[in-house]
């Protein structure tokens, strides 16, 4: 018997895949522990060995955070797809997912796919639109193998989750970074219908791991205060302080100093709305909390 520490990369059924400094093991999950914290895929975990190789979960490392849909712990950045064109970019769903990633912890990365579709101005002003706001952000095309390298520099021994609306190209970026033959297109769909189950696996590449979420598309605002929302847009963040009432939510207050920059055109409309859309969200859901 000897001991090891890694990380989770597979669960299927009742077994998990941890990679280890001796490769794959594949581990089981103790009663007692799963009784008290279900291990999760990219749990850095600490396992026994036994002599036929497989091994046993014996204790979970903190996580640093985790995603609820889909189940998955310690994601460095969430690469957020977009398609510069087909689907239509979805700038609203983007900045709700960048938000939530910013609540936990997690970096947000901008990427626009498919520029092959639409003039290269038309992709950059996507790109500013986000580089604006703070984040690193850039236009790959997965079609003409285009940019690719700033993904892989990216993931630097970092976990990366891509997420983003269905059919931006997740998978046939995945598919060029990791060397892996993932599934694209219609196909994943009609396999989606199939599945049941769909297991989230992080895939190692260029020194860290990256991960398909599918599931993304349906993420709804969670875990978030109304009151905190302003924290997580990084160019509203910026202006703390600089409102006339302290705790302004920079939604109809006098002598707003984010609503200033807004018709300076420092703020980029889409990003506005989107935090006033989300704003009005969370804080109906605090109302309603409040009122049962
Ligand atoms: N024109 C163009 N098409 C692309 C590009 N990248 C991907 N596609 C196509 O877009 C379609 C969807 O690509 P996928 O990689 O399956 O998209 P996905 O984000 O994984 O979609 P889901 O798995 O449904 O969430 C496929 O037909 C791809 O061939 C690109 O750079 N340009
Ligand atoms: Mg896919
Ligand atoms: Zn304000």
């Amino acid at each position: 018997m000897m001991t090891a520490e890694g990380k989770i990369i597979k669960g299927v059924g009742g077994s998990y895949y941890v990679s280890t400094e001796n490769g794959l093991v594949e581990c089981s999950a103790r009663g007692r522990l799963r009784r008290e914290l279900v291990p999760m895929v990219g749990d850095m975990v600490s396992v026994s060995i036994d002599k036929d190789g497989t091994g046993s979960i014996d204790r979970i490392l903190p996580r640093r955070n985790f995603l609820v849909r889909p189940s998955v712990a310690n994601i460095d950045i969430l690469l957020l797809v977009c398609a510069a064109a087909s689907p239509e970019p979805d700038l609203t769903l983007t900045d709700k997912l960048l938000a939530t990633a910013a609540s936990k912890n997690i970096e947000g990365v901008v990427c626009v796919n498919k520029t092959d579709l639409v003039s290269d101005e038309n992709a950059e002003m996507l790109v500013s639109i986000y580089r604006g706001a703070g984040y690193r952000a850039f236009t790959v095309c997965a079609r003409e193998g285009k940019g690719i390298p700033q993904i892989t520099e990216l993931i630097d021994k970092k976990t990366v989750a891509f997420a983003g609306l269905s059919g931006v190209g997740k998978s046939s970026l995945l598919s060029l970074v990791t060397g892996r033959q993932l599934t694209v297109g219609d196909v994943s769909r009609i396999e989606r219908g199939r599945h049941t189950t769909r297991h989230v696996e992080l895939i190692p590449a260029h020194g860290g791991y990256v991960l398909d979420t599918p599931g993304f598309s349906r993420l709804e605002v969670e875990g978030i205060k109304a009151q905190e929302l302003r924290l997580f847009f990084p160019e509203i963040a910026k202006y703390e302080g600089q409102c006339r009432f302290r705790g302004c939510t920079h939604t109809a207050e006098p002598n707003c100093a984010v609503i200033a920059a807004l018709e300076k055109g420092d703020i980029a409309k889409s990003r506005y709305a989107s935090y006033k859309q989300m704003y009005e969200i969370l804080k109906n859901i605090k109302d309603w909390e409040e009122n049962k």
